[in-house]
């Protein structure tokens, strides 16, 4: 990686991460020219066909991490959801997350069982004892590179901008580096709203946000509204899920793949995307190379 996340974030503009749910998604947003990966629960837990309620063990969502790790170049940004359990759970979970090479975590203020935040029933968790998360997660990395986002659930529980922003001020003066103000309106306006009033505290603190509902905004406009990283979570896997289903119905209906191989990737394309041209083996051994430069 040429930079590290950390320098990324602070540079001018934003940030547009893709959300990613293996190592093959993960790629094919690298690919498509995304700044970062989002290692997103949703995505993640629905690869594994359960529901975004907290039901993934944090080894199974690390795995996953670990897997987009690997696969691509860009940072790797993890949701951890509340973090798996408590202060000594967060800790050890930060040193696995940071060993394993993944560049921030994503830590989100809600209770144990967590819903997706598309659903109803949300419980925000006390604001100290979140910040007590946030500075224990701080104080276990060994690193000075890897980054931690407070993610503030305030606008998703009804608990309102002014607690979204005490909470923000909390979590900042505890260490978070960053956070994420996430909201469902079908607009913007609370983000604007957020970013005014953040901007207005005189902290120069990265805000990250998803646009899932208020999709008619661009990156741009979120940009000059003082965002730094605009998270698409769940775009790979909806793509996905409708591209497979419907290429499916088609073989099964049609009793031949002929009406959708034209909508495929070809085996050639997936072969490129995945190395089988660089596949060591199938050459007739030639023995050790001369090295270069030699009398
Ligand atoms: C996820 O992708 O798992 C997220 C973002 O937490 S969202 O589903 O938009 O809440
Ligand atoms: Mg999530």
């Amino acid at each position: 990686m040429d930079s590290t996340f950390r320098n990324l974030l602070s540079g001018p503009g934003y940030l547009r991460v893709m959300g990613a749910h293996d190592g093959l998604t993960a790629t094919l947003a690298q690919n498509a020219g995304f700044d970062a990966i989002w290692a997103g629960g949703l995505g993640i837990s629905s690869s594994f066909r359960v529901p975004d309620a907290g039901l993934l063990t944090m080894t199974e969502f690390l795995n996953a991490a670990a897997q987009m790790r690997a696969a691509c170049s860009v940072p790797v940004i993890a949701d951890v959801d509340a973090g798996f359990g408590d202060v000594n759970v967060v800790r050890r979970m930060v040193q696995l997350y940071e060993v394993a090479g993944i560049d921030a975590i994503c830590i989100e203020d809600k209770q144990y069982p967590k819903r997706n935040s598309f659903r109803d029933g949300h419980q925000l968790e006390d604001p100290g004892a979140f910040a007590q998360k946030i500075a224990v997660a701080k104080a276990a990395q060994r690193g000075t590179d890897f980054v931690v986002i407070a993610r503030l659930e305030s606008l998703i529980a009804g608990a309102g901008m002014d607690d979204a922003l005490s909470r923000a001020e909390l979590y900042h003066d505890t260490g978070a580096d960053a956070v994420l103000i996430h909201s469902r309106a079908s607009h913007a306006d609370e983000i604007r709203e957020f970013c005014e009033r953040w901007q207005g505290t005189g902290r120069d603190v990265p805000v990250f946000c998803v646009p899932t509902t208020y999709a008619g905004v661009t990156a741009r406009e979120l940009g000059e509204m003082g965002v730094s990283g605009i998270i698409y979570a769940n775009h790979a896997i909806r793509a996905s899920t409708k591209a497979v289903s419907e290429a499916l119905a088609s073989i099964a209906k049609h009793d031949s793949s002929s009406e959708v191989e034209s909508s495929l990737a070809t085996l050639g394309e997936l072969f490129e995307l995945v190395g089988m041209n660089d596949v060591l083996g199938d050459e007739p051994w030639q023995g050790v190379p001369e090295p270069a430069n030699t009398r």
